[in-house]
């Protein structure tokens, strides 16, 4: 290949069974045509049953990688995802403002608010939900909390479409440029129903509802497909609306492995039996 691609940064964990975190989003990004980018924030120790635990990495370092690609290759887009600590978050916001990455500068950021596992195994410490509301929210292109999240973040219990979006205008509050409002949560719905809103307008995006217990890496895999698009210079609900296409089908052929969640496939959009 002599054509350069265009380039996203993923800031996130690693999960040592590849469903999740920074390997769902290299995988997501390599499928959607970017060439990733890493700034690893944590190392976990998980299989299909939970996380057993993890291991954050020093601010400095987490800051070091970003900036480290940044400047030598350039970065299109990026998202967060695990980000453990409120130190990491506080350093990774200022690291965000002086390589031009954010809402107010030239590259988007897409903020995944990773709280729990779906195990509901805790990936962020407690104290650190403030530090993504005040540092990472201010300074994102979008947010894309689950209705857990969404509970941590504004206390809005959702259970309907009308709550959703008394939740796209709490969390609009704290200074993104547009939220997607993930109901996939809402089981009772027959359909998969997220809502973006820029609190001028608000879309209703609509899916199908897949029924499968692998789902892990689910929220990660949507929310780099978005960042995939905005690396392609998409606007958002374009970049949102191409996301939403991809997670859909990679819920639908989601395999099982291990004894516990399976991880949703990217494979699809890969042609396997060339080259073998
Ligand atoms: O899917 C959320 C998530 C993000 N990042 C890491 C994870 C998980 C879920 O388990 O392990 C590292």
């Amino acid at each position: 290949m002599t054509t350069t691609p265009r380039t996203a940064l993923t800031i996130a964990g690693s999960d040592s069974g590849g469903g999740a975190g920074i390997q769902a989003d290299l995988r997501t990004f390599f499928a959607c045509g970017v060439h990733g980018l890493t700034a690893v924030t944590a190392v976990t120790v998980q299989n299909s049953l939970g996380v057993r635990g993890f291991t954050e990495i020093p601010p400095e370092v987490v800051s070091a990688q970003i900036k480290a690609v940044a400047g030598d290759m350039g970065v299109h887009a990026a998202k967060t995802g695990m980000l453990a600590t409120a130190e990491i978050i506080q350093t990774v916001a200022k690291t965000l403002d002086e390589v031009h990455i954010g809402r107010d500068a030239h590259f988007p950021l897409v903020v995944d608010p990773v709280a729990a596992s779906m195990h509901g195994d805790a990936l962020l410490r407690e104290e650190a939900l403030e530090a993504i509301r005040t540092e990472l929210f201010p300074r994102a292109t979008l947010v894309t909390p689950n209705l857990d999240e969404v509970r941590l973040l504004t206390g809005v219990e959702v259970t309907d479409r009308e709550d959703q979006r008394r939740a796209a205008d709490a969390l609009l509050e704290f200074g993104p440029l547009w939220v997607l409002v993930k109901g996939g949560h809402l089981y009772d719905d027959p359909e998969c129903v997220d809502l973006l809103s820029d609190g001028v307008q608000y879309i209703e995006l609509s899916g199908h509802r897949h029924e499968t217990p692998h789902t892990h890496g689910g929220g990660d895999t949507l929310a780099s497909a978005i960042t995939a698009a905005l690396a392609h210079e998409l606007g958002v609900p374009d970049a949102v609306a191409e996301g939403k296409r991809f997670i859909e089908r990679s819920v639908a052929e989601a395999y099982p492995l291990g004894e516990g969640i399976g991880p949703v496939s990217q494979f699809w959009r890969v042609d396997l039996h060339k080259g073998w």
